[in-house]
């Protein structure tokens, strides 16, 4: 279980504790837990192995947060956390996914106003009888009413890390059981979607009844909301839900077919076998009743004259025509990366050193990386200004020089701001080795003031790579209304890489725009924008979004050598 995840665990505590009206500090603990954890340069979860007292000999941890630590590692689930989420209805907590709305908000609406659902919510704004509670007003009120419309079309989703650690749990222990042959994830979390629905898990075995009783059991499990012979439906602890399937043998590799999806990869697949005289469907691939593959996704696809597709490319976006020609790329792997060029320390909102994060970076195989602080605009991170930055820099050389086998570049991520200047001059712009451009402030511009100020960073000679470029947050902050082809049209003439920040939060560039860059021939950097040594783990996520997009290790340059990169620059 990443730093991240285990810090969520407790901002969730908080926000339900503060939802209820508890006492201040006792919230403050929780949300300064997280941040500890967060930042943490160790994995908690490897501390958390070695018992309760490696943790609490972490300032700020004490002997009953490392308890709850150490449970939530072995068992995936904090009991406290638990009975909060019973106790603070599901439309309530839904609440939290307004934006800009905070826990204390929701609590007073809650409180005051009784309402326990979205639909609650908006009669009561529509009536004004939100506008008319203190502390709100009509602006506020306006401010729910055009997020949960956000919220409403949204739905309820999970973001990928969130849903491949409990898929992966769970599966990891269904293996352990005797009666469990062969299990996987299915669906949107096998295809590695920037967020998922609900889970989908395959499983054969010789005793479906033992399945669904271990699954019922299963400590991230709270609900069994339906139960079959040989399907059951669950509840998560976290609200999301699982579909676990028992399923023949023979037909196991038909099923993960078929439950992986897309259904729109699925539904052309499935043409493919009508159109030669075949029936596929979960079951298997039948030539009238005779089963002809079924046992293997492999032995499916190539009684069809495919090949095997990685799941991440199905979404019938070419992959089948490309499959058919045996034209399917190789796609990027974690290991293929040997830079990582968006990472944060303690000059700004970061927790660790430049040293600690080189060593870091190191430890993980990279050959180079960019240390990329925050520029002045942002306040609230204590961003650089240009006296600061310098000596930031001189410190980065120190560093450079004294630790062997990694090049850490002067980078700077430096804020476009609101009237298209860049935060810094161009004469400071200019001695840095590396320039993330973003837009951190004013998101919500005209697409013609987004675009003046995305231009204006992609044809300045000293930029580098366009940071996060829609600054959306998955399911939570709306992107910035971009022209796409025309940015991409202006950065491959201008020479600007395009980032995929592989926070499972942002995830932008996503998918789509990234194959829309790609055709424009720009080079993709994928990076962690990590704020401490743990955040450097999340590249995988960044690298699921490049491979939905077909990517190809030549695509992206941080696959490159130093030396090669070197040549890039
Ligand atoms: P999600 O859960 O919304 O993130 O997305 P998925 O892709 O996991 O969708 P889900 O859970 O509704 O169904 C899992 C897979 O089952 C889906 O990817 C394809 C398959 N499937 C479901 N319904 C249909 C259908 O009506 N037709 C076809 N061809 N396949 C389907
Ligand atoms: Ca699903
Ligand atoms: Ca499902």
């Amino acid at each position: 279980m990443q730093n991240e995840l285990v810090a969520r665990h407790f901002d969730e505590i908080a926000d339900l504790l503060e939802i209820q009206g508890a006492n201040a500090f006792r919230v403050r603990a929780y949300r300064n837990a997280s941040r500890t954890i967060g930042d943490l340069p160790e994995s908690i979860a490897t501390l958390a192995e070695e018992g309760t007292k490696a943790l609490t000999e972490i300032d700020g941890i004490g002997k009953d947060l490392a308890e709850k630590i150490v449970k939530l590692v072995e068992t995936g689930a904090i009991p406290q956390l638990d009975e909060l989420r019973e106790q603070v209805p599901a439309g309530v907590r839904q609440m939290l996914l307004i934006p800009n709305i905070g826990p204390k908000k929701v609590g007073k609406l809650y409180e005051e106003l009784g309402v326990q659902t979205l639909d609650d919510l908006k009669a009561a704004c529509e009536a004004g009888r939100v506008a008319e509670l203190k502390g709100f007003g009509k602006k506020t009120a306006q401010t729910i009413l055009d997020g949960l419309e956000h919220v409403a079309t949204a739905g309820q989703r999970f973001l990928l890390d969130v849903a491949t650690h409990a898929a992966e749990s769970i599966v990891d222990d269904l293996l352990t059981l005797k009666v469990v042959d062969r299990a996987s994830v299915a669906g949107s979390c096998r295809r590695r979607k920037e967020s998922c629905g609900d889970l989908d898990v395959l499983v054969t075995s010789s005793d479906s009844a033992a399945v669904m009783d271990f699954v019922a059991e299963h400590e991230l499990v709270d609900d069994v909301l339906q139960r079959g012979d040989t399907k059951t439906r669950v509840r998560l602890n976290n609200g999301m839900e699982m579909d676990v399937r028992v399923v023949p043998d023979e037909s196991y590799g038909a099923a993960l077919q078929y439950f992986t999806g897309s259904k729109e990869h699925n539904i052309v697949v499935r043409r493919r076998a009508q159109e030669r005289g075949l029936k596929l469907n979960e079951w298997g691939l039948f030539k009238g009743d005779e089963l002809v593959a079924g046992k293997t996704e492999e032995e499916v696809y190539e009684a069809l004259d495919l090949e095997w597709m990685p799941p991440e490319i199905r979404e019938n976006r070419g992959e089948i025509e490309l499959s058919e020609k045996d034209e399917l790329p190789k796609l990027v792997e974690v290991s293929d990366i040997r830079g990582d060029l968006h990472m944060h320390t303690t000059a700004t909102d970061g927790t660790a050193s430049i040293e600690e994060m080189a060593e870091a970076a190191k430890s993980r195989g990279l050959q180079y990386i960019a240390i990329t602080d925050h520029s002045k605009r942002v306040t609230m991170a204590n961003g650089l200004d240009a006296d600061r930055l310098r000596a930031h820099w001189e410190e980065i050389d120190k560093v450079n020089a004294k630790v062997k086998g990694i090049e850490i570049l002067k980078g700077i991520e430096c804020d476009i701001l609101e009237d298209a200047k860049m935060d810094l001059d161009d004469d400071v712009l200019a001695e840095a080795d590396w320039v993330i451009a973003v837009l951190h402030y004013g998101l919500k511009q005209p697409r013609k003031q987004i675009m003046k100020r995305l231009l204006t960073a992609v044809e300045n000679p000293h930029v580098n790579v366009i940071g996060h470029p829609s600054g959306r947050l998955v399911g939570r902050r709306s992107p910035a209304d971009i022209d796409y082809p025309a940015l991409f049209a202006a950065a491959a003439e201008h020479g600007t890489m395009m980032e995929i920040n592989a926070h499972p939060m942002r995830l932008d560039l996503d998918d789509v725009q990234t194959i829309a860059a790609r055709d424009h021939g720009i080079p993709i950097v994928i990076n962690t924008d990590a704020h401490a040594p743990t955040g450097l783990d999340l590249m995988t996520y960044g690298i699921d979004v490049a491979r939905r997009a077909f990517l190809e290790k030549k695509h992206i340059a941080n696959t490159k050598t130093w030396k090669q990169f070197q040549k890039l620059l």
